[in-house]
């Protein structure tokens, strides 16, 4: 299996994050894609190729123009202000706040854009979200164009909390909705998007929850409990024309592979059932049970098992990954689902 991955996807580096109420040091950093490109070659994988420059259609396809925008202006506004190193938004429009008009001040715009504090704003952030998205898509041209039956996307920054219009938990393009877009776009008639992140990919789930088109599944983390909180729980089955169309299956914190399990077989059903063109599987490895920020309990071999299952599937695949925090071990647990998938 090919691997897509640019080095410009690198220049993202955040030195802080708000998260637990507090100011920490920041987790989605370049070592993570470092770690996962140190396995592939050691492994002797496959090869690691640069994606190819899309233009604005295929962003435009998902996110509203004014926020990619903002994204694309933002560091030119910032430093405007003598303002330096990294931002994060600390007011957001929520119940009794007007939406509109749009504020002018960029402290504005950044809680108008954003869902968290978590997840910083900088310098050459839009420039790493846009080589993560073009790594999407190329990886997903890849099985389309070129018949390729599988393709890892090495995203970073992650996408799957991204909305239309918002960034928020580490995201800021959504990578696996764009890419589901474009497939539909250039001739799949269905899709699916299996969401395996130990968060709730809500931004995801956002964009299609009124469309059959793209079926989005989501084993995850009971929002009860966990990040992101307002999102993901059993009762969200789609709308309108999507009724039917999203599934979730909140687990709860400890979760091990005996939990986990059922709820992926269950998944499994509903992809033969749906029988997409294309799967795009949000490959989070935050499931891991010494995952930094995560409450699952999922082995290394556990994730054999995972990539085991999905290549029963006999689905077109294109992987991209999402989350996953135990730098340490994340390139391990990330090459042990996708060569298991190819064996
Ligand atoms: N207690 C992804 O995995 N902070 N985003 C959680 C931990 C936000 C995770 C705080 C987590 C976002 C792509
Ligand atoms: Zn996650």
């Amino acid at each position: 299996m090919q691997t897509v991955f640019s080095s410009i996807q690198l220049r993202h580096a955040p030195v802080h994050e708000i998260s637990d109420g507090q100011v920490k040091a920041a987790v989605e950093t370049p070592s993570r894609a470092e770690a996962v490109l140190a396995q592939i070659r050691d492994r002797r994988f496959g090869s690691v190729v640069p994606p190819f420059e899309f233009g604005p259609r295929a962003l435009r396809r998902v996110h509203s123009q004014s926020y990619i925008s903002f994204l694309e202006t933002f560091w030119e506004r910032w430093t405007e202000l003598g303002r330096d190193g990294e931002a994060f938004p600390f007011v957001w429009p929520i119940r009794s706040l007007r939406q509109e008009p749009l504020p002018d001040h960029v402290d504005g715009l950044l809680g108008r854009y954003s869902m968290d504090a978590g997840t910083p704003l900088g310098e050459f952030t839009f420039a790493a979200a846009k080589a993560s998205a073009d790594t999407a898509l190329t990886a997903a041209q890849l099985v389309l164009e070129q018949g390729h039956p599988a393709a890892f996307g090495l995203c970073r920054p992650p996408g799957h909390h991204a909305g239309v219009d918002f960034y928020g938990g580490y995201c800021y393009l959504n990578n696996a909705a764009i890419a589901a877009q474009w497939l539909r776009d250039y001739g799949a008639s269905r899709v699916a998007i299996l969401d395996l992140d130990y968060h709730h990919g809500n931004g995801t789930q956002s964009i299609f929850y009124e469309r059959s088109d793209v079926l989005f599944l989501s084993i995850h983390a009971d929002p009860r409990q966990e990040y992101p909180f307002f999102l993901g729980h059993a009762d969200e089955t789609g709308e309108q024309a999507g009724t039917g169309f999203t599934r979730n299956w909140p687990l709860p914190y400890g979760t091990g592979w005996t939990g986990y399990e059922p709820a992926l077989e269950e998944a499994c059903r509903w992809l033969v059932v749906y029988r997409p063109d294309y799967l795009v599987v949000s490959l989070g490895l935050d499931c891991f049970e010494e995952d930094p920020i995560g409450g699952f309990r999922l082995t290394s071999e556990d994730f054999k098992r995972l990539g085991a299952r999905l290549a029963r599937l006999n689905v077109p695949t294109i992987f991209l990954m999402e989350g996953g925090y135990a730098t340490a071990t994340l390139g391990i647990n990330c090459l042990n689902v996708l060569q298991s998938f190819e064996e």
